[in-house]
Order: structure tokens, then C-alpha cells, then sequence
């Protein structure tokens, strides 16, 4: 399954394309499967109604564990570092992992949970989120993970959108010197989501926390009350995996449903694959599995590998700017998969932090979240992987379950700051506005993918008709990413950022609509617009224009009043990094607001504004431009 060199990665390109339930078979017999499929593949992009391995029959859990027992049980499965570098890090082997994997979903079991029912998991970034995660896979429960930035209200509303029976949290999380009070958020959230009968809470920081009688329960009490022997349920290859929410142009997160088979081969497909993970290696992924890239590429995709998986509890700056660089050279990472935000950010710090540190043992390296700028590319390459590692720029979403367009490790070239070719597969096609096909090189369009892939998502949960308008709908038979794209003259692509109402802010997706709904929410404002402006280190920042007519007192305070709205609303991740208070908004004659306009004021661009005539209130464009000069 292994692509060796650029000619074979030719020819399983075109294979794949030419016959793509031939070349996903095979690739799927990689796998261990309890039952074959009779079909590869069945599909229609208009429903959509998408179907793989079509009654094959599985648990993944098998695949990233049970079949690795025999020949690696001592091997690493996660190697888990802590936020505090003077704590112990922490090995389980395969063979523990099974072992707590197994108790664990006798807990869930024990408390209720069956195959299908849908389990939110609100944790830290400690191997009790990864046994949690596998735990669900094992008996069938569906596992909701939410990251540990979002606000009780976020958590409440995507608790009920999928009326979740459990939830699996921690008394709290690390972040740097700071503490997250987990429990404290989920009681919260709690008072709002009558479908929960229970909360299993690990202890982890050790903060007093409120146990509420017959609903609540100590994760350490119950594993005492359940042995380790626990079969893995049966899945159908279509059956429900795990739901992920993620934001899109409208104010409400979509439940991004992924299925058991499908999801497997291609996130072990592509690990393998884009990484070049060898035997032995140590791969570490910066990323937080309350993202799809830690459910794909921390979680399923490397342990159905059988590799050595890293999972970072901190943050790239603490204690100081050299923690990823003291990681690589404690563990011996081979491969470094982290987002461009954390590139520039720890690039700024200089040269210094990566004084005496040995990072010998990187081989490859990787980039995922958002567009990787040229100057970031170098230094990653340069200072990281000494003019040696291949870089793999990997671009995919939540939606695609996995890497989609990249180079693979070792095997087809990089370029800086493109993502390069598209997997074996993978079929990209550019479209103008109408839909029509940009074909040839050296040309720019919407990217569109236009045959279906094992990894793709199936639905949005509970709301089969959202997932056809967000994406089967724009243009007919085409699933479309909402990315804008460059394809060059050597046909490399080149991923240019959302083309829609969706923010990338540190590669976190903020769709703008939910900031404005938060922002609307806080007393006293009127009206409010947010854009996305260029950020040196998120990438993106939030720009937000406020009507707020009567302000009492200072505007400095109304502003933190706004922030600690957002704050509530949706978590900090959304905060915007600047507040302009503005009378009104640049809207058409038919109340639509102008983004492009507010979108260019907020990049400092106003030399060419378009035409601002047939706006309702023209004098409102200056009035804004003046008042940006004194923010
Ligand atoms: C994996 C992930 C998806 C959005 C996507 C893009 C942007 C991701 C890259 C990228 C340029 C990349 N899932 N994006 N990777 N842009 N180059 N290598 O991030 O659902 O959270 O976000 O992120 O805009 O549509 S996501």
C-alpha cells in the first residue's frame, strides 16, 4: 500500500481514476476485516447518497489495536508528554492501550452506552481523550469530541443537536500556567441538555469539582468495577463512526458525520502514505484531537499503522519557545506535523530556542490548517529540517476525513507553499462562478472535487439536506470545498483560503456569521459585521464592526464587554482581535452588508474601494475609514 517512487505514484493515480473500485479495494485489503463487501462503491453527488465497502463488516478498534498484539503488543502506541516538562512522560504500548481501551468501553457499558448512541468527550490532551475516543469505537457509540476551548453554550447546543446520553470530561486541563475548569464548563452546559444521563470525569488537575448524585461519576471509580475483556462490536462499513462539528457560513456548526470503513482505509491510506511512516519511527502531530486532524492523524490513521504516536497535553511556548524542539529531541521524533500558526509564531522567537537542540532525528515534516506563507516554508525547512526533511503541506477539512492534495514524503516533490498534487483518488477540478470547468495550468478557480473518496463525509448529522446545499448544491455533481485555488503551470495547486464566509484564524475555522450572532447577543449592540484581515502569526484575525449606539461610559470597557460576550458564546477562540465602533454599515439599496468593502477597509486597502454609489448610505464608508485611522 506503500508508494515507493514518483512512477509508481503515476500509475496508482491513474489506476485509481480509471478503475477506483479496483485500485480502493486493494488498497483496502490492508485492513482486517470481520466480513468482506460485496460493492466498493455506490454513489450519487445529488442526494448525495455515498456508500463504501458497501456489507463489509469491522470495528476499527481491531484494526488499531487487536491486530497489531501479536507481532507489537510491546511496540509504543502513544507516547504521551505532559504539559509540565518536570512531569514523567508516559508510554503505552499497544498492548496497554488494548487493555485500557477494553476496560474503558466496559465502563461506558456499564454506564448506559450502547452501539449508535452518541457520547460527547470534553477532555484535556491526555491518553485518557485517546482511550476514550477508542473506547466509543469499540462498542459503537458515536463519539462527539468537542474542543476544550468552547464555551458551555457551544457544548450545550452541540449536546443536544445530537442528543448525546454521555459525557466523558476531566476535572480540568493545563494550558501553559493556565487551568481550564473542564467540569465546571460541562455543568453548565449541563443545565440545558435533558439527553444526558450520565458524566464520567476524570481527575486531572486535581481543582474541587461539584459530582452531581446519580449522574456523575468518577472515571477512577468506575474502571475499578469492570474487568478488560470487552469484544468489539460488529460495525457495518456504513455505520456511524464518530460526528465532528465545524463551522460554515451560517451561524450554526454542522454535526460532519463520518462512517467505520470508509474513514479507515483512508486515513490509514493517506497516513501512511503522505508520511512515509517507516517501522519503528516516532511521529508526532501537534495537533488537538478536538480537530479532525488529531481524530485522523494522532488517533486512527497512525495506530491502524502501528506506529508510535506523540500526544502533546501544552502548548508550543511553554515553558519556553524551545518545548517542541525539547519534545523532538527527548522522543526522537522522525516526523513533525504542525500547523503554520505555530511555525510563525515560534519563528519569531528567533534563533535562540533552537540553540544546542538536536533534531537529528527529523526525517519529514508536515504543515496542515491553513495556506503555509513562502517565508514560514523556509524557515521550517531551513532551521527545522536542516535542508533535509521533505516538507508535506497537507490540505484537507473536517469534511474530507483525510489529506487530500499534498506531497507524498520522499516520493513526489514540494514546492513552497503549495499543497502540489492531489493523493491517488483524489479528483480536483477548478470551476469558475457558473460552475463551467477551468481546465489547463497557470489557471486560478473554486476547488471542487468530482468523484467520491473513502474519507468523504456522509452527511451533517440529523440535517441530510444541509449537507446537500452546503456542498453537492453549488455546482451540480461536484462536492465543493469552499476553498479558492491556483493551479500553476507544472499543475501543483496551490490553496489560496476560504471563498466563502468562513474565517481560518490560527487554523481554527470560525465561520463569521456565528461571531456576529455572539457579538449581536451582547446587550446594547445593534448590529455588528466581522471580516477577516491578515494577521502575521494567526493568519487570520477577526475584525469587528459594531453598532452599539448607547455606550455608557468608556469604549475601552464596552469592547472587554463584548469580548467576554463572545467568550460565553462561543469560547475565546472567537474573540475578535479588533473592535471598530462604527454608526452604521456599508449596505446595498437591498439591506445586504458589503463585505468586500468592510474586508479591504480592514486590510488598511481603501485605495480601490469599487463603486460605492449604490450603496444606501454612501457617507458611512468614510465615516469608517476615518475612524479605523484612530483605532
Ligand atoms: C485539516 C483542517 C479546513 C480548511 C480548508 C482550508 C484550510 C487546511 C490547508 C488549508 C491551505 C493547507 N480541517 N486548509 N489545510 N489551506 N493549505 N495545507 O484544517 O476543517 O478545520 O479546515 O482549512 O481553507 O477548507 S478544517
Amino acid at each position: 500500500m506503500q508508494i515507493t517512487s514518483f512512477k509508481q505514484y503515476e500509475e496508482d493515480y491513474k489506476k485509481s481514476v480509471e478503475n477506483p473500485e479496483q485500485f480502493w479495494g486493494e488498497v483496502a485489503q490492508n485492513f482486517q476485516w470481520r466480513k468482506p463487501w460485496f460493492k466498493v462503491l455506490s454513489w450519487n453527488f445529488n442526494e448525495p447518497n455515498i456508500k463504501w465497502f458497501e456489507g463489509a463488516k469491522l470495528n476499527i478498534t481491531e484494526n488499531c489495536l487487536d491486530r497489531h498484539l501479536a507481532t507489537n503488543g510491546d511496540k509504543p502506541a502513544i507516547v504521551w508528554e505532559p504539559n509540565n516538562p518536570e512531569e514523567e512522560s508516559v508510554t503505552y504500548t499497544y498492548k496497554m492501550l488494548h487493555e485500557r481501551v477494553c476496560r474503558f468501553a466496559n465502563v461506558l457499558k456499564r454506564n448506559g452506552a450502547k452501539k449508535g448512541d452518541r457520547i460527547c468527550i470534553y477532555m484535556p490532551m491526555v491518553p485518557e481523550l485517546a482511550i476514550a475516543v477508542l473506547a466509543c469505537a469499540r462498542i459503537g457509540a458515536v463519539h462527539s469530541v468537542i474542543f476544550g476551548g468552547f464555551s458551555a453554550k457551544s457544548i450545550a447546543d452541540r449536546i443536544n443537536d445530537s442528543q448525546c446520553k454521555v459525557v466523558i470530561t476531566a476535572d480540568g486541563s493545563y494550558r501553559g500556567n493556565k487551568q481550564i475548569p473542564l467540569k465546571e464548563v460541562i455543568d453548565d452546559a449541563l443545565i440545558g441538555c435533558p439527553t444526558v444521563e450520565k458524566c464520567i470525569v476524570l481527575t486531572h488537575i486535581r481543582t474541587p469539582v461539584s459530582m452531581l448524585k446519580g449522574r456523575d461519576v468518577w472515571w477512577e471509580d468506575e474502571v475499578k468495577h469492570v474487568n478488560d475483556i470487552c469484544e468489539a462490536e460488529e460495525m457495518d462499513a456504513e455505520d456511524m463512526l464518530f460526528i465532528l462539528y465545524t463551522s460554515g457560513s451560517t451561524g450554526k456548526p454542522k454535526g460532519v458525520v463520518h462512517t467505520c470503513g470508509g474513514y479507515m482505509v483512508y486515513a490509514g491510506y493517506t497516513f501512511s502514505n503522505v508520511f512515509n511512516y517507516q517501522p519503528g519511527e516516532v511521529y508526532f502531530c501537534t495537533a488537538d484531537i478536538g480537530w479532525i486532524t488529531g481524530h485522523s492523524y494522532i488517533i486512527y490513521g497512525p495506530l491502524s499503522q502501528g506506529a508510535t504516536s506523540v500526544l502533546f497535553e501544552g502548548i508550543p511556548t511553554y515553558p519556553t519557545p524551545s518545548r517542541f524542539w525539547d519534545i523532538v529531541e527527548k522522543h526522537k521524533v522522525n516526523t513533525l506535523y504542525t500547523a503554520p500558526t505555530a511555525i510563525r509564531s515560534l519563528m519569531s522567537y528567533g534563533e535562540e530556542p533552537l540553540k544546542d537542540k538536536d533534531l537529528s532525528s527529523i526525517r519529514v515534516l508536515g504543515s496542515v490548517g491553513e495556506p503555509i506563507n513562502e517565508e514560514a516554508w523556509h524557515w521550517f525547512d531551513e532551521k527545522i529540517g536542516r535542508g533535509k526533511a521533505p516538507i508535506v503541506d497537507t490540505w484537507w477539512q473536517t469534511e474530507t476525513g483525510g489529506i487530500m492534495i499534498s506531497p507524498i514524503a520522499t516520493v513526489t516533490p514540494t514546492k513552497p507553499s503549495f499543497a502540489t498534487l492531489p493523493l491517488p483518488g483524489i479528483q480536483p477540478i477548478l470551476v469558475d462562478e457558473n460552475g463551467n470547468e477551468i481546465e489547463g495550468n497557470g489557471v486560478m478557480g473554486n476547488l471542487c472535487i468530482k468523484f467520491p473518496w473513502p474519507g468523504m463525509l456522509r452527511t451533517t448529522y440529523g440535517d441530510h439536506e444541509r449537507c446537500k446545499q452546503t456542498y453537492f448544491s453549488t455546482y451540480e455533481n461536484l462536492y465543493f470545498t469552499g476553498d479558492g485555488c491556483l493551479r500553476d503551470e507544472d499543475g501543483y495547486y496551490r490553496i489560496t483560503g476560504r471563498v466563502d464566509d468562513v474565517l481560518n484564524v490560527s487554523g481554527h475555522r470560525i465561520g463569521t456569521a456565528e461571531v456576529e450572532n455572539a457579538i449581536n447577543m451582547h446587550a446594547g449592540v445593534v448590529e455588528s459585521a466581522v471580516v477577516g484581515y491578515p494577521h502575521d502569526v494567526k493568519g487570520q484575525g477577526i475584525y469587528a464592526f459594531v453598532i452599539y449606539p448607547e455606550m455608557h461610559g468608556e469604549a475601552e470597557l464596552s469592547k472587554k464587554d463584548i469580548l467576554q460576550t463572545v467568550t460565553r458564546v462561543i469560547g475565546a477562540i472567537a474573540k475578535p482581535d479588533k473592535i471598530l465602533f462604527v454608526s452604521g454599515l456599508p449596505k446595498t439599496r437591498s439591506g445586504k452588508i458589503m463585505r468586500r468593502i468592510l474586508r479591504k477597509i480592514a486590510e488598511g486597502d481603501t485605495s480601490n474601494l469599487g463603486d460605492t454609489s449604490t450603496l444606501l448610505d454612501p457617507g458611512i464608508v468614510e465615516e469608517i475609514i476615518e475612524a479605523t485611522k484612530k483605532l
